[in-house]
C-alpha cells in the first residue's frame, strides 16, 4: 500500500515536470496549466480570493444556490444520486443537499483528487439530516463513471459542476468535457452547471487584479511551486502578474510577465528556459459566458437547458441541464 502511494506521488511529480517542460518549451506563447495552481498554498490563496470584495463569483454562486435550492429540488427526478465534480469546501452544496434531503434521503458523492478537500467536505456536511456522503478520490470523469456504475435501476443522477470551473477549460474543451459527462448519463439525468457571465470590463479586471495583490500571489505561486517541487530557481520578484480581457474569446487571461531577460533552471525537469524582457507565461483563461451561449452549449453536448437562475448582483448563471 505504501509502495502504491509512493508510486502515485512519483507519477504525479513526473507528469508535473513533463507538463512544465512542455509548456515552457513551446515556440511562441509559453504556457503553464492552471490546474497546477492548486497545491496547498494555491488552494489557500484561492479561498482568500473568494472572499475578496472585488471577486464576486463565489458569493454569487452561493447566493443563487441558496435562493433557488428548493426550486431545483422540485425539478429533479427521484430517486436520485448526487455527485459533484470537485468537492470544494461543501459549503455551497449544503443548500442543495438540505433541500433534497427534505424530500427523501440522499447519497452524495463528491469527486476530487485531493484527499484533504474530500475530508473537509465530509466534515462540513456531516450534520445534514438524511445525507450519506461517500468521497470518491478520482479525477472527474473516472469518478463519475464509477458512481454511474453503482446506481440501481431507475435511480437518476444529478451532477453538480459549480463555481464556473467550466470557464477554465480551453476553448472547445468545455463542450468536449460536457459531451463526455453526457456519455456517462442516461436520458432524464441532470447536470447543474455554474458559470460566470460576461460583465463590465472594469469589474472583471478588478476581480482578477485586486489591489491587495491576492490574485497576483495566487498566480505567482505557480512559479513558487515549481521551485519547491522541481528545485527550480525562479526569482518571483522578477515576474509580474498580468490580467487582461480577450474580447475575441470572451475570457480573462492571466499571465506572468518577465521583468527582464533571464534564464531559469529547472533541474527536476532537466530543463533550462530563457525569457525575454516583457515575455509572458500564460497561466489561466477564465471564460465569461452569455446566457444564450450556455443554452447552445447544452444543446451541443446532448442536454436540454430546462432552467436558468441568474444572480443580478454579480452576473452568474446556474443552469439546469437535462440529458436527452
Ligand atoms: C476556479 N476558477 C473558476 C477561478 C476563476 O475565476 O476562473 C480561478 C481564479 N483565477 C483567478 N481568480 C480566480
Amino acid at each position: 500500500m505504501l509502495l502504491e502511494n509512493t508510486l502515485t506521488i512519483d507519477a504525479a511529480a513526473v507528469q508535473f515536470a513533463a507538463d512544465v517542460r512542455a509548456g515552457l518549451d513551446r515556440p511562441g506563447q509559453k504556457e503553464l496549466s492552471s490546474k497546477y495552481f492548486y497545491d496547498p498554498v494555491g488552494s489557500a490563496l484561492f479561498e482568500a480570493i473568494s472572499v475578496m470584495p472585488e471577486y464576486g463569483l463565489t458569493r454569487a454562486d452561493e447566493r443563487v444556490l441558496r435562493q433557488h435550492a428548493s426550486d431545483l429540488a422540485s425539478m429533479v427526478p427521484a430517486p436520485l444520486l448526487v455527485c459533484e465534480l470537485g468537492s470544494g469546501s461543501g459549503k455551497k452544496t449544503r443548500w442543495i443537499l438540505e433541500s433534497l434531503c427534505r424530500l427523501e434521503p440522499v447519497s452524495y458523492y463528491p469527486i476530487e483528487i485531493s484527499p484533504a478537500a474530500l475530508a473537509s467536505c465530509e466534515r462540513e456536511l456531516a450534520q445534514v439530516n438524511g445525507l450519506t456522503v461517500v468521497g470518491v478520490e478520482r479525477d472527474y470523469l473516472d469518478g463519475l463513471r464509477e458512481v454511474a456504475a453503482r446506481r440501481k435501476e431507475g435511480t437518476h443522477l444529478l451532477v453538480l459542476f459549480l463555481g464556473s470551473t467550466i470557464g477554465n477549460f480551453d476553448s472547445e474543451a468545455d463542450r468536449r468535457f460536457l459531451q463526455s459527462v453526457r456519455q456517462t448519463l442516461v436520458p432524464g439525468d441532470c447536470l447543474l452547471l455554474g458559470a460566470d457571465l460576461v460583465k463590465p470590463l472594469n469589474q472583471l479586471l478588478a476581480a482578477y487584479d485586486d489591489p491587495a495583490g491576492v490574485t497576483a500571489a495566487f498566480n505567482l505561486n505557480i512559479l513558487a511551486r515549481i521551485n519547491r517541487e522541481l528545485d527550480a530557481d525562479f526569482n518571483l520578484r522578477q515576474f509580474e502578474h498580468v490580467a487582461r480581457f480577450n474580447e475575441k474569446t470572451s475570457s480573462i487571461e492571466m499571465h506572468l510577465r518577465s521583468k527582464k531577460p533571464q534564464t531559469v533552471t529547472i533541474p527536476r525537469a532537466e530543463f533550462m528556459v530563457q525569457f525575454r524582457e516583457g515575455e509572458t507565461i500564460w497561466t489561466e483563461s477564465s471564460h465569461k459566458y452569455s446566457v444564450a451561449e450556455l443554452k447552445t452549449l447544452a444543446a451541443a453536448s446532448g442536454f436540454h437547458c430546462k432552467e436558468q437562475w441568474i444572480d443580478q448582483e454579480w452576473q452568474f448563471a446556474e443552469s439546469l441541464f437535462i440529458a436527452i
